[in-house]
């Protein structure tokens, strides 16, 4: 039998499987192609299974990844856990409420996005709670991606904005939402369909970090938007794994579309003469906080190599 991987915890998986749920374990002696990643199975894989007698599964095949997405075991940790597979869209949730999200953040994901050959839109939640201030600083950022070429919605999964144009941009697809604990994610799965009833955290919990409600990454069938919506885990960073620091200009569209202007082709756009990046940044066309979160990422990427 062949499934979808919508759930694992520990050594059991949850397959769906023409319509039906199954209980999975994974054969034994399964071996993953290389060992850099910690979770041989992950959300949104396609496995091939054997139902045994007591009803539940057995593993044997996990079928090739359209593309996947990783966070680092742990910080210094060369090994990588996969957050879910074969995704369509990513969908960062961001807000400039509690906790406020920063642009590094988003640019990390964008990167991430960016290197999966994700398509990624950026979610503002919690809008009921802009003031005046934030309304601008809003606006500002909407315009600063929605140039680049990012979709921005602006959401209150609280008092239900916005989520009209969120259901009709994930119809058909399989959606990764990922952001900080705290955001809303859940709240706005919830708020596209009631009837998820996923654990959200207390109004009187959360506040600058966030109280890591959701623990594993799980799938959701949307049968009504023909979509698959898939909840994570508060993260503080996706991995960013096998960027080298010439390539990294690829993954900001608004650098790579002047990429051909720079001298050198293996310019990183720091120190080199003729960098028609940093003309753009110098004359206003690229932003100078895209730039800075750019830099930011290159002087990590840059020390993880040395
Ligand atoms: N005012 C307001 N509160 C919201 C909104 N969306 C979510 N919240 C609240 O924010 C808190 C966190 O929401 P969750 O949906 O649990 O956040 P999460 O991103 O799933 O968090 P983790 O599961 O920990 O990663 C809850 O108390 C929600 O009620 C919103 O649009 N407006
Ligand atoms: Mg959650
Ligand atoms: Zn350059």
């Amino acid at each position: 039998m062949q499934g979808l991987v919508t759930r694992t915890t520990g050594s059991w998986y949850k397959v769906l499987s023409n319509g039906s749920s199954f209980d999975c374990r994974l054969r034994g002696n399964y071996r993953l192609r290389g060992n850099k990643q910690t979770n041989p199975v992950a959300v949104g894989d396609q496995v091939e299974f054997l139902l045994q007698d007591d009803g539940t599964g057995m593993i044997n095949n996990v079928l090739d990844r359209r593309n996947y997405i990783v966070r680092k075991a742990t910080k210094l940790s060369k090994q990588t856990h996969v957050i879910a597979s074969n995704i369509d869209q990513l969908c960062i949730v961001a807000t400039l409420a509690l906790p406020r999200t920063s642009t590094g953040f988003i640019d990390r994901l964008l990167v991430t996005a960016e290197a999966y050959h994700i398509p990624a839109c950026i979610i503002f939640n919690k809008a009921d709670l802009y003031d005046i201030e934030l309304m601008d600083m809003l606006s500002s950022l909407k315009n600063l991606y929605e140039k680049i070429g990012y979709p921005v919605l602006v959401t209150s999964a609280l008092e239900g904005t916005g989520i009209g144009q969120l259901k009709k941009s994930i119809h058909g697809k399989t959606v990764l939402f990922s952001g900080h604990s705290g955001v809303g994610k859940s709240a706005l799965l919830n708020a596209i369909e009631p009837s998820l009833n996923l654990r959200m955290g207390e109004v009187s919990e959360w506040s600058e970090k966030g109280k890591h409600t959701t623990t594993f990454a799980e799938i959701f069938p949307l049968p009504s938007s023909d979509a698959f919506l898939i909840d994570t885990p508060g993260i503080k960073e996706f991995g960013m794994v096998d960027i080298k620091p010439e390539e990294l200009g690829h993954f900001f569209p608004e650098i790579r579309s002047r990429l051909h202007g720079c001298r050198f082709n293996t310019c990183t756009h720091t120190h080199e003469p003729g960098c028609a990046v940093k003309e753009a940044v110098d004359d206003g066309s690229i932003s100078d906080e895209r730039y800075t979160n750019y830099l930011g990422i290159l002087s990590q990427i840059q020390e993880d190599e040395a």
